[in-house]
């Protein structure tokens, strides 16, 4: 079981990334909430029942029969048997085909919740929040979409890669001077704080992002980021890249790759050794988490795909779910 800390990235020493640190703009909170277990409530998936009789027709409790085996919703995600069969592919018996958190109801029927979801490929949702005017930029998003539809995972629809919708929100939120990671008293002071008065994706298995002008880590203002089960806040600079690398760092923690793990957070292996943005011999020069192939050995990515922390889906959990979750 992964323990709750994770460390935030440090400032790079060296003179081209105190250049870039001048012009840092922005942090980053990501949620993450586990989902698991979830029924999900759908409408108009009652038996129907024909009525008229004679003619050859079936008799009526041989069609109650069949409308009963239309309408059974044996994995309770909302999809009948038959539907998930014939239409969807997802399988009857996983309320969660893809294993992405996201029952395979919502996938199908919560546009508005989850736009451009796929039941049979995995999918992570992030909420973006900053206390700056703008959020991450085109380049930036681009980067990290494109790592995570590089990675070396496979889907139930024979695809390899995740789609992460980088999920655009608030901007210019008021901040007190530096965020911490760590909750502290009063508004604005901490991550936390904003994702409870800014985030409006939380019911609906987001991770939450603060892009702001200083963070702090365990109290210290010299870390540029720092992640934590589900949320995470970052700094941003000139370069693309070395944004987008503190992100899948950051956002790397948010899904539980933990400081604690042999690698993490430190510089004991070359970049050769342990090929992975979360290795600091690695951040700011790499966007991936490892496969499993460098002397580490420790598939990051696999984690990613499989075990990773994940958002609860609170309109599910609660069993009452809000009316986006039921709109095709
Ligand atoms: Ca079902
Ligand atoms: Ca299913
Ligand atoms: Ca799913
Ligand atoms: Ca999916």
């Amino acid at each position: 079981m992964l323990t709750d800390i994770s460390a935030g990235a440090r400032r790079l020493a060296n003179n081209w990334f105190c250049r870039l640190s001048t012009v840092r703009v922005g942090a980053v909170v990501l949620v993450t909430l586990l989902l698991a277990g979830v029924v999900f409530p759908v409408a108009g998936t009652s038996p129907q029942v024909n009525t008229a009789s004679g003619g050859g027709a079936d008799t009526p409790d041989v069609q109650q029969a069949q409308a009963d085996s239309n309408a059974t919703d044996t994995d309770g995600d909302g999809l009948s048997d038959s539907l998930e069969r014939s239409v969807y592919g997802t399988d009857p018996t996983d309320a969660d085909t893809d294993g992405d958190g996201y029952p395979d109801g919502m996938e199908v029927r919560c546009e508005q919740a989850l736009p451009d979801a796929d039941p049979l490929r995995t999918d992570i949702y992030v909420e973006v929040d900053s206390t700056q005017s703008t959020t991450l930029s085109d380049p930036v998003r681009t980067s990290i979409v494109e790592t995570f539809e590089n990675a070396p995972v496979s889907n139930p629809d024979g695809s390899t890669g995740i789609d992460i919708h980088l999920v655009t929100d608030d901007t210019k939120l008021s901040a007190n001077g530096t965020v911490h990671s760590k909750s502290r008293a009063g508004a604005g002071n901490d991550i936390y704080d904003f994702r409870a008065n800014h985030s409006e994706h939380r019911a609906d298995g987001y991770y939450y992002v603060l892009l702001t002008d200083d963070v702090a880590y365990n109290g210290d203002d010299y870390f540029v980021g720092a992640g934590r089960p589900e949320i995470a806040a970052m700094e941003r600079f000139d370069s693309p890249k070395v944004t987008a690398s503190l992100f899948m760092h950051e956002f790397g923690h948010a899904m539980g790759l933990d400081a604690h793990q042999d690698g993490i957070d430190e510089e004991r292996y070359s970049q050769t050794e342990y090929d992975s943005v979360m290795n600091y011999n690695g951040l700011y020069r790499q966007l991936s988490y490892s496969n499993g192939t460098d002397s580490v050995g420790r598939n990051e990515w696999q984690f990613v795909a499989e075990n990773r922390t994940q958002p609860d889906i609170d309109c599910v959990e609660n069993g009452t779910c809000p009316s986006r979750c039921t709109q095709n």
